[in-house]
């Protein structure tokens, strides 16, 4: 056991506290004071810390934020206070309405205060700090009990693992050893449609909402992946057990100026109104407002400002009688449906559609609503000539909501999910465990044009002027049957279709052309292989630097990935499993793309450190996995080999190294320890 010296204590300390502040300046107050490199270098050093002196490790350590082993399931707890949800007014008078109703509960005609805040469209979450350590995040659920999602909640950079009570005047409050705190867990518009573009282009279904696509990611069980999803928080009540003295807070304004004290963010878009009327005017104000806004919101959380008032008032069975939700309303609106048809994706997925009477939504024009796959279809016994309810909210995909069966006409027909695909005909299949219908028929041309598509697509292969229009011509005139034909095409062939002259010709032959030269991550990605999205692809290419290498990858190798899982992996080895696929790399290898990392890949100087140096890693190192530590020297176009030579410049050796270290000393061969490693990377050198 290694003794510990004051000033490592002293390190360590003063490392946590620049790295909190460093975060809190970026993830709260969108003010960055600490350049990435510098913020890397700093948490590099407090990880290697931490491991030479585990014991030194605390729940509130910045390195403590991402779990290492997913959670097998989550637990569900009671709420210490219920999570009470909000009563929903639509417009000014259903406000006034309720106003009304307060004061008569209260037997006030007094001036009173309101404070108005966004209402954000997320999950509420509510967190328990015991002496200023975060120790539960739990979900609203039922709002009785939720689920116990601490792992995941950790990893959202904008909720402190520790608050801050230097600034707060209450510091030495005894009550302040429990502290609850709610608010909204969201994920930011560019977030969640990144998001759904990954899902789209891995062939998985997209979330319909941010909100959904908040709970989904709140509800993962790796936090890992929960880190990448980059999840933001608001907070809006601040709890705390004999705070109703007022020893802490007088009211709902001070209280979200302490939690931003607290180091919590607060959304800054709030307002203390002083009449009915100037609360009108916010909600006013943000109904077109909130569509310039990063995030998504759905209203107005209106609250009476006076936490006497608001103790005074209570609940009722479901909500608290001093607070409404002002909703902005109008996105979803009746519409008859004309057609329901069936659209075949490059997965070979059937995509029941909703075709309808067009409809103004959220400022745009609603024809179409997916009705997502058959169960679902089946749910809403959605049939030709009902009326239903269509939902749309900004960047929303419009989805049917209900249908109005009392509106429904005679002698309708339900609607089945045809057992035929509808474009080639062949049977489709559907697995039990799924709740998509597919069509198996590899030369269907929908999954031709699909697929051709996707590799001709910006982030594939990007060849310019091969449009869908093209695509779809060069298909149905069997001028191509897969993607590899896209390198037998001549301009003769190609001058036959429409609208194509003998210049476009030539400059699609010379796209094509030029095609061959994009990177082997781009292959990977636009050869189209389900949860195979072009980041996936971009991590799988740069620890496996040839089809070679990943073709002959075990499932446990793929999933030894940072970052790849089990389904992913598993995807991956079944498609190279198959003989169409191998010969259809053949053929591609054939016209010339690119099958392995190529050197002029690696481009800057900085990435280029350890290039023509060759590694050996071995034993245990302290931080990174083996294939952690190859990946990154493979990063920085150094070379990796299983075994020692007279050709390995550097053995990184760790515990429990055996025979590599001891050949490599015989041959004078230079060690490196991981930090030594990690130095000659860093971009300090
Ligand atoms: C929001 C939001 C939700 C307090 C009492 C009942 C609801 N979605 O942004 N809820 C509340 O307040 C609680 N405030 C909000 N801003």
């Amino acid at each position: 056991m290694q003794s510990i010296q004051p000033e490592t204590k002293q390190r360590i300390e003063e490392l946590r506290k620049l790295l909190i502040e460093a975060s809190y300046a970026y993830y709260v107050l969108d003010a960055p004071t600490m350049e990435d490199v510098i913020y890397d270098k700093l948490y590099r050093e407090l990880q290697d810390k931490e491991t030479q002196y585990p014991e030194l490790i605390t729940a509130d350590s910045p390195t403590q934020r991402v779990g290492e082993k997913p959670a097998t399931g989550f637990i569900s707890v009671a709420h210490n206070i219920p999570l009470y949800s909000l009563e929903n007014a639509f417009n000014v008078d259903e406000l006034k309405t309720w106003d009304e109703r307060w004061r008569r509960n209260a037997s006030s005609q007094e001036q009173v205060d309101y404070v108005c805040e966004l209402k954000i469209d997320g999950n509420a979450l509510a967190l328990t700090y015991e002496n200023g350590v975060l120790v539960r995040g739990v979900t609203r659920g039922d709002g009785v009990s939720g689920e116990d999602i601490t792992t995941n909640v950790r990893t959202i950079r904008s909720i402190p693992l520790r608050l801050n009570l230097d600034d707060v005047e209450i510091q030495n409050n005894p009550s302040l050893q429990r502290i609850e705190v709610r608010g909204e867990g969201f994920l930011p518009l560019d977030v969640f449609e990144k998001i759904n573009q990954e899902r789209l282009s891995s062939g998985e279904s997209q979330f319909a909402n941010p909100r959904n696509a908040a709970a989904g990611t709140l509800r993962q069980l790796d936090s890992r992946v929960v880190d990448k999803r980059r999840l933001d928080f608001f907070a809006y009540t601040l709890q705390i057990p004999g705070m109703d003295d007022g020893s802490i807070a007088n009211n709902q304004w001070e209280a979200l100026e302490l939690l931003g004290k607290m180091g919590f963010k607060v959304n800054p878009n709030k307002q203390l109104c002083h009449s009915v009327d100037e609360v009108a005017q916010y909600y006013q104000h943000w109904d077109t407002e909130r569509l310039n806004l990063p995030y998504m919101t759905d209203g107005v959380v209106v609250k009476l400002n006076s936490f006497s008032l608001q103790q005074q008032l209570g609940f009722t069975q479901k909500f608290p009688r001093w607070a409404i939700a002002l909703k902005y309303a109008a996105q979803e609106a009746p519409t008859r449906v004309e057609n329901i048809s069936v659209n075949v994706g490059r997965s070979g997925a059937l995509t029941p559609l909703a075709e309808m009477h067009p409809v103004q939504l959220a400022g745009t024009t609603v024809s179409r609503a997916t009705l997502h796959n058959g169960d679902r279809v089946s749910q809403l016994d959605i049939r030709v000539g009902d009326t239903v309810i269509v939902r749309k909210a900004g960047e929303i995909i419009p989805e049917v909501v209900r249908v109005l069966k009392e509106l429904r006409p005679e002698n309708t027909i339900p609607f089945e999910m045809p057992s035929n695909c509808p474009v080639c005909g062949q049977p489709v299949v559907k697995e039990k465990s799924e709740a998509v219908t597919r069509c198996v028929n590899i030369n269907c041309p929908a999954i031709v044009k699909g697929s051709i598509e996707h590799w001709v697509s910006r982030n594939a292969l990007d060849i310019r002027g091969m449009g869908e229009k093209v695509v779809h011509q060069l298909v149905d005139k069997e001028l191509v049957n897969s993607v590899a034909d896209l390198y037998e095409l001549t301009e003769e062939k190609l001058v036959n279709l429409e609208r194509m002259g003998k210049k476009s010709a030539q400059k699609l032959i010379d796209a094509i052309e030029k095609s061959k030269k994009q990177p082997w991550g781009r292959v990977l990605y636009g050869l189209g292989i389900r949860h195979v999205g072009s980041v996936i692809a971009q991590t799988v290419t740069e620890k496996f630097d040839s089809v070679e290498k990943l073709a002959a990858a075990k499932v446990t190798d793929i999933e030894a990935i940072y970052g790849i899982g089990i389904e992913i992996a598993e995807s991956i080895h079944q498609w190279f499993g198959m003989e169409a696929n191998q010969k259809l790399i053949e053929h591609l290898q054939n016209a010339g793309l690119q099958f392995q990392e190529t050197q002029n890949k690696v481009s800057s100087h900085i990435n280029q450190k350890l290039a023509g140096k060759t590694f050996v890693v071995t034993g245990t190192l302290p931080t990174l996995k083996r294939d952690e530590a190859k990946a990154l020297i493979q990063k920085f176009a150094g070379k990796v080999t299983d075994s020692v030579s007279k050709s390995t410049d550097y053995l990184v050796v760790g515990e429990n190294a055996g025979s590599k270290l001891a050949k490599a000393e015989k041959l004078g061969i230079t060690q490196l320890s991981e930090q030594q490693l990690l130095e000659m990377v860093s971009n300090y050198q």
